[in-house]
């Protein structure tokens, strides 16, 4: 059986376990407390010299880094596939455009966010939270722009879709209604917690709060 090491806060680690539910793939899940510095032992940096999680182990196979984990599992397990048909160049790329955006422009973002909002309320730095809340809703306008007359981002649901999921559904908690004046980031979130796979990510996300 696959064994996934993932710490259940961390939003790479829940791209790729909203990619196993949808493949319907049983796995063990092993967890990695980050907070206790489990992700320098030995045995853990092992399997990934760079001492993050997810890391997943597939028989003989070691992946690491969320993008290629998925990329793995596509190719491993193609159906149902969360990446546009390999006749769709075009799709395909604009699903892998969107994927590293999340990554790289939305995510950091809004950990940081929730870093600042876990300090007390007299502690936050006002500044930094309406830049990060401006650079937040920049993303969020992109968004509802590109969703105009779609569905999800790029064809089907697909990883352009799930590369936001894990942060889109805390935003709420943090005082930032994404889908408020924006009507197709509203539709996008409601059609994705449709489904089962994100669905199963929001028992984490209170415990998100806490910090990554
Ligand atoms: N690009 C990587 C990023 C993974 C990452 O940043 N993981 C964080 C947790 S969300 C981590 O393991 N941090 C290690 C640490 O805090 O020491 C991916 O997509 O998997």
């Amino acid at each position: 059986m696959m064994k996934l090491y993932d710490f259940l806060p961390c939003p790479f680690g829940q791209k790729v376990r909203i990619v196993l539910a949808e493949k319907s793939l049983t796995y063990e899940l092993i967890q990695i407390d980050l907070a206790q510095g489990d992700q320098r032992r030995p045995e853990f940096l092992r399997l990934n010299p760079f001492a993050r999680v997810p890391v997943l182990v597939d028989e003989d196979t070691t992946v690491y880094d969320s993008t290629v984990i998925i990329e793995y599992l596509e190719d491993e397990y193609p159906e149902p596939p969360v990446l546009p048909s390999v006749e769709s160049s075009a799709l395909r790329a604009r699903a892998r455009i969107f994927e590293d955006f999340a990554d790289t422009s939305f995510t950091p973002q809004v950990g940081q966010l929730m870093a600042e909002m876990a300090r007390a309320e007299g502690e936050r730095d006002q500044g930094r939270l309406q830049r990060l809340h401006r650079s937040i809703e920049r993303a969020l306008d992109y968004l509802n722009h590109e969703l105009t007359g779609q569905q999800f981002l790029a064809g089907d649901f697909s990883i352009a879709d799930i590369g936001f999921a894990p942060r889109l559904l805390v935003l709420g908690e943090l005082g930032l209604e994404a889908g408020l004046n924006r009507p197709n980031v509203d539709a996008w979130i409601k059609r994705m917690l449709e489904r089962p796979s994100i669905q199963s990510l929001q028992g984490v996300t209170a415990e998100a709060l806490a910090g990554v």
